[in-house]
């Protein structure tokens, strides 16, 4: 495993061998049958090309109602519960004495992308967003607590954790592509991000 930090984020490359990849992918194959991926659509009515679901007691959505957290998915059932693998991902990594409260579900299909943006809906950001990558290779960029300025890149692999946490934790992100093809973990392929977040 490597550790590197860029503007803040901490990246733990490989941080989750094969075997622990396929515990996770097996988790959230269970989560997704009780709570489908939805296609979100911002509050200016585009829509979102990942594919989103969310384990935990809130989920993050996005409607032409606006974006927020909701105790239930779209259809109405409750969020199943944020598997054990994940909630012990956070514990190793988060410093944080609060659980997550939210593993939202991003899934990339060849082509999807998530535009530079902060994650500022939860209410306590002393809590940092835990983020875990599984599946095809994603150009993760990061830039600045402001909008604007100079921005870095990194490759994130199926594996791979990252905090944002810190002064880093209003951060402006984003996945400008990902590698189809570029991992066997998957077996229909693209890419899933998990990101658990502290909500209240
Ligand atoms: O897919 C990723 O790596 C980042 C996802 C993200 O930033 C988010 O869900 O807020
Ligand atoms: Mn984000």
């Amino acid at each position: 495993m490597t550790r590197l930090t860029i503007r803040g984020v901490v990246i733990y490359q490989g941080f989750l061998d094969r075997a622990g990849q396929e515990t996770v992918r097996d988790a959230i194959g269970d989560v997704l049958q009780s709570a489908p991926l939805f296609e979100p659509v911002t509050p200016r009515g585009k829509k979102m090309s990942v594919r989103m679901s969310a384990a935990g007691q809130y989920g993050w959505v996005t409607d032409r109602k606006g974006y927020r957290y909701e105790p239930q998915h779209p259809q109405g059932q409750a969020w199943p519960a944020i598997p054990n693998c994940l909630q012990e991902v956070w514990e190793q990594v988060s410093g944080c004495a609060r659980p997550p409260e939210c593993c939202l579900i991003n899934h990339y299909a060849a082509g999807a992308r998530m535009g530079l943006h902060q994650d500022r809906d939860e209410a306590d950001f002393t809590c940092p967003v835990v983020s875990v990558s599984l599946g095809d290779d994603a150009l993760f960029r990061i830039g600045n607590t402001t909008r604007g300025g100079p921005t870095q890149s990194v490759w994130l692999s199926s594996g791979d954790v990252a905090v944002m946490g810190g002064d880093a934790r209003l951060i402006y992100h984003g996945i400008d592509r990902t590698r189809a093809g570029s991992s066997t973990l998957l077996p229909q392929g693209g890419r899933i991000n998990l990101t658990m977040r502290v909500v209240t």
